[in-house]
């Protein structure tokens, strides 16, 4: 028997490692916490004893010091904010992101996250169906990981997701406890929540690259979503054009 396409790529499920021994990881620890103690951007968290309130991100970060229930800051975006951290994180992790190329002017997927006990996130689907990686600096994230057919049974997913080349056939659930230190990666089709367990930083991203452009291409066809497969075809062709110029 011949080996098909999808015995060629590797089969993609979520990992956990410590990268806490690496100097990137020094570097990001340094890099928020003058972040956090210094910014002066708005923000407002939600769900803490004074929700939906307006503050900085340096006021925001008193409180969560204090040991106030400031509510969850999700999602702050660091997008340019830290650019050359940025670009080392997915150096360390051998990620080549499409949104990184030159001349790419939609704006990356990087993000802050910092909450006290019990805050987290309910089940989700990262946005157009990318790939993630998270990093906790500080605290515990338990992370709860369902493998993409629990996604297609839940129509979350279109249901040829699972003849894509990579995508893994399992249907059980994955637990990770995430520590400080540890990166976590989930791939393209893995819905999850995530509870901290204790007070927590992390900077999270996400990205589109060689090894999952096309899971992001299937999920936006089939989901009729023309307007980010216009910005996929910009972006494929501004890699092409880039690799051919190289
Ligand atoms: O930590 C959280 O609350 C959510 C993190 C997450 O969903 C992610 O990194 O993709
Ligand atoms: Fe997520």
């Amino acid at each position: 028997m011949s080996p098909s396409t999808q015995d060629a790529v590797q089969v993609q499920v979520p990992t956990l490692r410590s990268m806490a021994d690496s100097p990137v990881y020094g570097d990001i620890v340094r890099s928020i916490s003058d972040y956090l103690a210094s910014s002066d951007r708005p923000v407002t968290p939600h769900g803490g004893a004074e929700p939906d309130v307006e503050t900085t991100v340096r006021g925001f970060h008193e409180r969560f010091r204090s040991g106030a229930d400031c509510g969850y800051l999700r999602n702050h975006y660091l997008g340019g904010v830290l650019p050359e951290l940025e670009r080392a994180i997915y150096e360390y992790m051998g990620i080549d992101s499409w949104l990184l190329h030159p001349g790419n002017d939609v704006n990356p997927w990087f993000w802050l996250f910092v909450g006290g006990t019990g805050t987290g996130s309910k089940l989700h689907l990262d946005v157009v169906n990318s790939a993630a990686w998270n990093i906790v600096l500080e605290g515990e994230k338990h992370w709860e990981i369902q493998p993409p057919a629990l996604a297609v049974d839940r129509e979350v997913l279109p249901p040829g997701m699972l003849d894509q080349p990579g995508v893994s056939a399992s249907r059980e659930v994955v637990t990770v406890v995430q520590k400080a230190g540890d990166l976590i990666q989930v791939p393209s089709g893995w819905c999850h929540r995530v509870t901290n367990a204790g007070p927590t930083v992390a900077v999270t991203g996400n990205y589109v690259s060689d090894d999952n452009e096309t899971l992001v291409r299937h999920f936006l066809t089939e989901t009729g979503d023309r307007m980010h497969l216009g910005l996929l075809d910009q972006l494929t062709q501004l890699v092409r054009q880039g690799r051919r110029d190289a």
